[in-house]
Order: structure tokens, then sequence, then C-alpha cells
């Protein structure tokens, strides 16, 4: 296909049917961009992609030096070498990515999620270098940055926020003043910089808020240079309901319904769903305004997402996410509506396509996220190779995935392999549905989630609509979907087989072919195959933890920011021994077996490379 550009005629798009409901408008309507290119990786990447090429729109993919043969560089009419292997090296590369939209023509930039997403400087730096972000303005980005303004900006417009400050808390002794006057225990003190749990802290009592406050404020500074935090009263028992909207530079904002995402792990989101299952039709209204509101509080573009928890029939608005979220293809699922392709047609200057009143949600939608993790262990990262791949299919299955045979999950980037989304008539049917494509779903060496989606989704509390909370919390339940054991490393006579990679010179894409050891893995959902190919390196096999024997291995590379055990204890197998930063994410690294610590080889602060020696766990005589 490449490296033949699809660019298409201005005229084609000037000719474009346009919903006539709508009330007209005397504002200029720009021309549709003829190239966008897309910063991101992975499935987000090929999903902007695709709507790109529906659209007529040539795309622009960039990619790391680990990232040359990725699906997303595959399927981009252009690609282009952003640096090393880091994100800091690459996805983050503000000048780099200008540059490469010089080079290109490019007229826009897609963010996707995660890097430069929500990144008010890289909205700025595209502005003043006439490049359209495909967003909401630095202005929006930033003011609901800071979730202190965000809180301000929500209580002035009306939308309700969780109870507690709008103002940051500089001290222990200010929070426990206004904690006693105002809020109560439980409190929780979150960082202002934060968002999506980063720098979240619970004090049950007064005798913990010290902690909380200052755990809090370190997290804050580590991850957002920012140590101010703020308080909120603590829900016990909440669930995360948020709503997409859609909004375009005509003053049309609208939502398209709400999102579960209450399954959730170290505030990760594992299952998503709409609707949601607590949420009738008078909530789903008053949810769907409220984030309206919050969109028009700031003149949002584009699509968004407000955050927000529901407890006993309250919505309290949470945070919102200024970008297209991973979890944005439920939505799609259930109202049709292409929320990618909309985010495209704002940033152009195009009317919305929908109105309020087209929207009409249908049956029901539920997405998992595909992590290459070990539940058994912690939801360790499990990064390797994928050796055979197949993806589920049939009515009302869709998976979003940036991976083939023979792609390399690196311990670099986010774990995430794929999203399995699927639709069907309601919940129950949907259900059905997701064991039946899970059980489909074949990806050969690596260790993901699939089990414990086909787990969860099997339980009562499932059925029932419940949180999982107390599952995902479950030690005994997660160790229940251990992996089967695979075959131990074979040394020497390494076989030679020959990869085929795509290179890239000023955006062509040239075929070269390298002989080399063939990749690692070697199991069909981490479950042994008869003819498994040899693990390259023995860690990958395992996972996490098993280093061979006795010797606990990190999995991947990052700085090493808390170590909970000291040499000569003893540890029960799957607890928690360190946590490892790595691409602003906290790895919780668990203990492979039982026995006593009789070597540690880390400090904290000091980083740590993937395959490195944490710890030697010797079990008791
Ligand atoms: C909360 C909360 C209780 N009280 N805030 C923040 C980020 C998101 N990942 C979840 N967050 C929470 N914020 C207050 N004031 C509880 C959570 C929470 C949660 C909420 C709903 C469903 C699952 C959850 C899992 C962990 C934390």
């Amino acid at each position: 296909m490449y490296p033949c550009p699809v660019g298409k005629d201005r005229s084609e798009n000037a000719g474009r049917p346009r919903n006539l409901r709508r009330p007209a408008t005397n504002m200029f309507h720009g021309a549709m961009f003829e190239k966008v290119l897309v910063a991101n990786r992975g499935e987000i990447a090929v999903r902007i992609i695709r709507a790109l090429q529906e659209m007529g729109i040539a795309s622009v993919a960039v990619y790391s030096e680990l990232d040359r043969d990725a699906l997303h560089v595959q399927r981009a009419d252009e690609a282009y070498l952003l640096g090393g292997p880091t994100a800091a090296e690459s996805y983050l590369k503000i000048e780099r990515i200008l540059e490469v939209c010089r080079e290109s023509g490019a007229q826009a930039v897609h963010p996707g999620y995660g890097f430069l997403a929500e990144n008010a400087a890289f909205a700025k730096a595209c502005e003043d270098a006439g490049v359209t972000f495909i967003g909401p303005s630095a202005a929006a980005i930033e003011a609901m940055g800071s979730k202190t303004r965000a809180r301000e900006l929500m209580k002035a417009a009306g939308v309700p926020i969780v109870p507690g400050t709008t103002e940051p808390v500089a001290t222990v002794d200010d929070a426990r003043k206004v904690i006693d006057s105002d809020i109560g225990y439980p409190v929780a003190v979150k960082a202002a910089g934060g968002g999506g749990g980063k720098g979240f802290r619970v004090a049950l009592d007064e005798s913990k808020l010290q902690d909380a406050f200052e755990g809090a404020a370190r997290e804050g500074e580590k991850f957002f240079s920012d140590s101010t935090v703020y308080l909120e009263r603590y829900l016990p028992d909440p669930r995360h309901v948020e709503v997409q909207v859609l909004a375009d530079r005509h003053g049309n904002v609208i939502h398209l319904g709400e999102r579960d995402c209450s399954v959730q792990r170290r505030h990760q989101k594992l299952i998503e769903e709409s609707p949601a299952p607590a949420v009738d039709e008078e909530l789903r209204e008053r949810i769907g305004r409220i984030g309206v509101e919050a969109a028009r509080a700031v003149d949002y573009v584009g699509a968004g997402t407000v955050e927000g928890l529901l407890q006993d029939g309250e919505y309290f608005f949470l945070e919102m996410n200024t970008r297209v979220q991973v979890e944005h293809c439920v939505t799609e699922m259930t109202t049709g509506i292409d929320v990618v392709k909309e985010g495209i047609r704002a940033a152009a200057g195009e009317a919305l396509s929908v109105t309020q009143d087209d929207v009409v949600l249908r049956g029901h939608a539920i997405e998992c996220r595909i992590n290459a993790e070990d539940a058994s262990k912690n939801f360790a990262p499990a990064p390797g190779a994928i050796t055979s791949y197949r993806e589920p299919a049939g009515p009302g299955v869709r998976v979003d995935s940036g991976v083939l045979a023979g792609s390399e999950i690196t311990p670099m980037y986010d774990p995430m392999v794929a999203k399995l989304i699927v639709w069907d008539a309601d919940r129950e049917q949907a259900t059905s549905r997701m064991l039946r494509a899970l059980a489909e779903y074949e990806i050969g060496g690596l260790k993901t989630l699939i089990p414990f989606h086909a787990a969860l989704l099997a339980t009562e509390q499932w059925a029932n609509g419940e949180t999982c909370r107390d599952l995902l919390e479950d030690r005994d339940w997660l160790k229940a979907l251990a992996f089967p054991k695979t075959q131990p490393a074979v040394a020497d006579d390494e076989e030679v087989v020959e990869h085929a990679y795509t290179v890239e010179v000023s955006g062509r894409k040239f075929d070269v072919k390298v002989i080399g050891p063939p990749y690692g893995g070697g199991s069909v959902n981490g479950s042994a195959p008869a003819a498994a190919p040899k693990p390259r390196r023995a860690e990958r096999a395992g996972g996490a933890a098993a280093g061979g024997g006795d010797e606990l291995v990190s999995p991947l590379q990052g700085n090493m920011w808390k170590v909970l055990v000291e040499q000569g204890q003893e540890v029960q197998e799957g607890q928690l021994v360190c946590i490892i930063e790595a691409m602003k994410m906290e790895n919780e690294i668990t203990a492979h077996k039982a026995g006593v610590v009789e070597q540690l080889a880390v400090k904290e602060g000091e980083p740590i490379a993937s395959g490195a020696t944490i710890a030697v766990i010797k079990s008791a005589a």
C-alpha cells in the first residue's frame, strides 16, 4: 500500500452531506485535513489510522526504534522514526514530532491517549507551529489538568463535586482543621496534579492522616512535579461512572451516555461496559447533563470524558479526561457513533455529524483489556513475544489491537496487547458473547489477562452487576488463575531464523531481512503446547518472577521506587517485595515463592534493568 499517499482533493470533502437538522451557523467551516500525523503507537494509533483511512485522509505514523515492525507503522501511509526506544526519546519528543509534521506536510496531529495526549505544552507548541492539535485547547487541558482548578470550575458551573476542598491544602495541620470542621473521616488525600488515581491516599482516621498526606504529596511531586494536595470525603463503595462527551467549535456539546469502569486494580481499568448496570434513564440524563455542563465550562472541543463517582444514587464529578479514552469503543458499540472521527471533524472546524436527539442507545457493550500481565502474580507485567496469534471474530465482536504474530510486548511501554469488545442485546447476552470470544482468542507465548477475564465474567458478582472489588483483592481467587509452568529453557543449539523488518528512510519504507535467534515464549494463553519453541530468555518464559529457582528477577526496566522486605526476612509466595516505577506506572513485584530473602540486590531510587536480580529467596529447609 505504501509509500503511496491517499491524500484526497479538498473538493471531495466539500460535497460531504451535512446534517440538515442542525441550525445553520455562519461560522467558517475549515476544509478537512488531507494528512494527519498520529503521535502514538499500539492499538490506539491503529484505531486512528483506520478512521483517517475511512475519511480519505492520509496518515503519518511515527515510531521508536523498538517499533520499526509495529502494526501502526505498517498500516500508515508514511512512517518516520522518532528516536530511541524510551518514550522520552521518541513518543514524547515534541520538537521531533513537529519536525516530522513539517517534513511530511501533516496539517494536524492526533495524540491518542497517554504520551502527549493531555500535555498542554504540546497542544500549545502545535498551535504555535500552525499544526492543528486534534483535541481541546491548551487552556482546557490545563484547566482540567489541575484537579483543584477543575473542582473550582465545576463548582462554579453548578456541577456536583465530591465534598472536600477546591483549594490546595498546604500542611497536615491545615488538613486536620478542615477535616474536623467540614469533611470528616475517612478522607481521600489527592495530588492536585494527579488523576487516574496517581497520588491518591486514604486516611481512615486521624492517626493515618500524616502518612496519607505525605504519601500523596510525594507521589504528586514525583509524577507531576507538583506536591500540592487537596482533600475529598472518601466514599466507601462507589462505582466509577463516566460520560462520553463530544463538542465542536460551533457550540454544539452532546453526550453519548455513560460507561461503568468499576472493575479496576491499582487504578488501572480492566473491564468497562455501557450502559452502566446501576444507572437508569433519569440518572443517565442527569449524568449526561453534568458531562455537557463540565465540557461547556472549559469551551471543550473534540472527544472527552467526564469521570465521576456514583454512590447511593448520588453522582459526583471526579475529573475530566481531555482526550479519547481506551474505553471509547463500548460507547461506539451502543451508539453507532464513531468517537474518533467526530473528534477529527471537530478539530477541522466541522460541526458534529449528530445532534443530542440523534443519539440512541441500543443493547449492551463490554470491553476487556487484554494486558500482558499475570493476574495470579499481583498483575505483574509479563512482557514477551507473541509466537502465534488468532483473534476472535463472529457476530458482535470487535478487537482493537496493535499486534501481530511475532510482535513483542516490550517492558518499555504499556502492557496492553489489545482490547476485546463485544455487543449484544442485553448485559447477560453480552457476557455470554464475551466468554465465547475470550475462549476463541489465541495469544501464543504470552501470559495475558484472558483467563482472568474469563473467570471474572463467570462469577455471580459480575452477573449481579457488582463492582467485584472483593474478587480483585482475593489472593486465593487470583492465585487460582496461575498459568501452568512453561517448559524450562534448553541452552545451546540455538535455532536461527530469518526476521523480515521494514525500515524507513525519509518516510519511505524498505523491507530488509535479519538472520538471528527466534522470538521467545511458546504457549497459547499461557498453557504450554506440545512443541513449544524455546524461550529466548529464561525470565521471559516465567513472567515476573521465575528467574529459575531462587532468583526473583525484574520483568521490566525502571526505577526501584520502594523495597518492602529486608534481607533475612521470611516471605510468603505472592507477598509484595518491591515496587518498580516504569513509564509513570507503579509495578508491584511479588515473591515468586515462599522462603527467606537471602540476598537483596536492590536499593530504593536506583535504576533496575529488565532481567536483573531483585532478590534470592531460599525455601525453608
Ligand atoms: C475516590 C474513591 C473514593 N472516594 N475518591 C480515583 C481514580 C479512580 N481510578 C478511582 N478513584 C477513586 N476515587 C473518593 N473521594 C474511590 C476511588 C476508587 C474506585 C472508585 C470506583 C470504583 C472502583 C474504584 C477503585 C479504586 C478507587
